[in-house]
């Protein structure tokens, strides 16, 4: 035992009674004298790249392994959120390349910046919904989570930290800006020198004065689940020889599926896919969508599929709904889960509104509109729903890119969103594929797809965004075939909340007919730019329901192209991705 970490090993306890023991374990290993630390102040430059994007930074796992690189940012976070002395913190990450060298060196940093606990998660893992999950349920003073998310992970890949405030949400503008302001000042950072902290063990740790209590990744996430759904309807749903097919994209998930689908839930071993997480995603890219989860989406549409199938991403977040032979869009998940909810034990109650991204589809709004409860529309990222749930002024939030989830956290939540499609399956004894064309014939079928342009130089990228802002009075009101203009902005918006104005969050065109073409830039990528493209046109007659989403959306494709000269000013005669 090296001589500033004391293991008070738990195995004197039985595992099952280890979450029952919490306090009795905690009076144990703290009764041990503290050991006084030195800590040390080194003196460092600033980075000036250290700008969080839609979800804090990423960059390539080479630039954060840059000598201070990491530091520096970790020390901003402290300086800028002005934890009292004694505080405490979540800390985990997805377990890509870099995740445990990262806590290795922010429990250092933590110490020496006063902190009076961590709560990290077994190997440093944490999905981001389980972090969310951690910092609610012992109220910690916010979480550090390491994740790149569906970037690509690998020593040529991404890494990626951002910080989540004490609601368990990303932080707010206010609180990256200045986060971002003090990295570009900043002179020094305080760490203490120390051998490796045993991350594998549960159990607690002594690191000078700061307390590090190692705890188990999946358990309270787990607890969680099981109180907002109905798992003897879903178990039962297995039983029957109902078949589903989950792929963790050898991501965080694959503890959490099995913990969750085939301990709790009885769902047969074959269920899972790719579940062994590792730090290349197995040189994948864990995005879990049509292009990047082909493997799933083969699966369910060969012959013979299962009834039911879904993925999610690096760090947990996102997720993707497939039924046999057919793709369920992220938007038209969360309109199917909204006008479901009362069916699901933890939303019987009814909802108290609902959120989705401005370039989310707006099949979600249909639905409020018919439950007459409000829906609010939010700029992309999830932290703009914080706000809004923290109020009660909603329950349910969704985006197109894949996310989905509630109150219950304040991050999307990829198994939340799996486990709700199932409890919605388990009570309908419908088809996936059924439930979401009813829906349709019911609400209309708001038709949608997004393309997007990967890896473009920036200039380019941004001048086909300024090209378009510049069309914007020459297209108002023009009539492009069946379409006529109706007004097109640059997306901005007010928190009804706290008043904060967030401006430039996008090109919007939109129709007389309630048509949209949406452009952005993404914020979470690390090399050159992508731009996306959005596109939606609403379908009221449910004889042309079966269509083809892109044969749909033709016209508006044509002119989403000729407006932007994407073509011509990127050279690219297609979309690097289609959803
Ligand atoms: C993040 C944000 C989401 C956002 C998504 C896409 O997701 O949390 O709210 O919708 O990025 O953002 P962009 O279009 O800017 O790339 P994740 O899963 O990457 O953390």
């Amino acid at each position: 035992m090296n001589a500033f970490f004391r293991l008070k090993s738990l195995s004197g306890f039985k595992k099952s009674a280890y979450y029952s023991n919490q306090s009795a374990i905690n009076k144990i290993a703290f009764r041990e004298k503290s050991l006084n630390m030195k800590f040390t102040t080194v003196p460092t430059k600033p980075f000036l790249d250290q700008k969080p994007g839609t979800s804090g930074l990423r960059k390539k796992v080479k630039t954060f392994q840059q000598p201070n690189y990491l530091e520096n940012f970790v020390q901003s976070i402290f300086d800028a959120i002005k934890a009292p002395q004694g505080a405490t913190l979540t800390l985990g990450g997805d377990g890509r390349f870099y995740n445990r060298e990262a806590i290795q060196i922010i429990l250092r940093i933590a110490a020496a910046n006063g902190f009076g606990k961590v709560l990290v998660g077994q190997g440093g893992i944490l999905s981001t919904p389980a972090a969310s999950c951690v910092i609610r349920k012992y109220k910690t003073f916010g979480g550090i989570i390491l994740s790149a998310s569906h970037n690509p992970g690998g020593p040529e890949g991404d890494f990626g930290i951002k910080y989540n405030i004490e609601n368990g949400g990303p932080a707010p503008e206010k609180v990256t800006e200045s986060i971002f302001t003090i990295s570009k000042q900043i002179s020094s950072y305080k760490i203490t020198e120390s051998e490796e902290v045993p991350l594998d063990n549960l159990g607690t740790y002594e690191l000078g004065k700061m307390q590090i209590q190692i705890i188990d990744s999946v358990y309270d996430y787990s607890e969680l689940m099981e109180s907002l759904f109905d798992f003897d309807a879903i178990k039962k749903l297995f039983k029957s020889g109902f078949r589903m097919k989950f792929d963790a994209m050898h991501a965080v998930t694959g503890p959490y599926a099995e913990e969750i689908f085939i301990k709790r839930l009885g769902a047969s071993k074959d269920s899972l896919m790719n579940c062994i997480p590792l730090p290349d995603f197995g040189n994948g890219h864990p995005d879990p969508n049509l292009t990047y989860a082909h493997e799933l989406v083969d699966i369910l549409y060969a012959e013979n599929a299962p009834d039911f199938g879904a993925a999610s991403d690096g760090d947990g977040d996102r997720n993707m709904i497939l039924g046999r032979h057919f793709f369920v869009t992220p938007s038209d998940s969360l309109a199917v889960i909204a006008a479901n909810a009362r069916l699901v034990k933890g939303y019987s109650k009814g909802l108290l509104g609902v959120a989705r991204s401005m370039p989310t589809s707006a099949a979600v709004d249909k639905v409020a509109e018919a439950l007459q409860i409000p829906c609010y529309e939010t700029p992309t990222g999830w932290k703009f729903f914080g706000n809004l749930m923290d109020a009660d002024k909603v329950t349910l939030c969704g985006e197109e890119s894949f996310g989905t989830g509630s109150n219950h956290v304040r991050e999307k939540d990829g198994l939340w969103a799996i486990l709700f499609w199932l409890n919605i399956l388990a009570i309908k004894s419908q088809s996936v594929e059924q439930i979401v064309k009813r829906h349709w014939t019911q609400y209309g079928r708001n038709v949608y797809s997004r393309h997007d342009y990967e890896d473009l130089p920036i200039e380019i990228a941004t001048g086909v965004i300024n090209h378009i802002r510049d069309s914007f009075s020459s297209i108002t009101a023009r009539v492009f075939g069946k379409y006529v203009v109706k007004s097109c902005d640059d997306f901005s918006y007010t928190d009804s909340i706290d008043g904060s104005v967030s401006t430039k969050q996008g090109l919007r065109i939109l129709f007389v007919d309630g048509s949209r073409i949406i452009f952005r830039l993404s914020g979470t990528g690390t090399e050159g730019a992508t731009l996306r493209l959005y596109l939606e046109a609403f379908e009221p007659d449910s004889a042309k329901h079966d269509i083809d989403a892109q044969i749909a959306l033709s016209e508006l494709i044509s002119i989403a192209m000729s407006i932007s000269e994407i073509k011509e000013r990127t050279g690219r005669d297609i979309p690097t991705v289609i959803t």
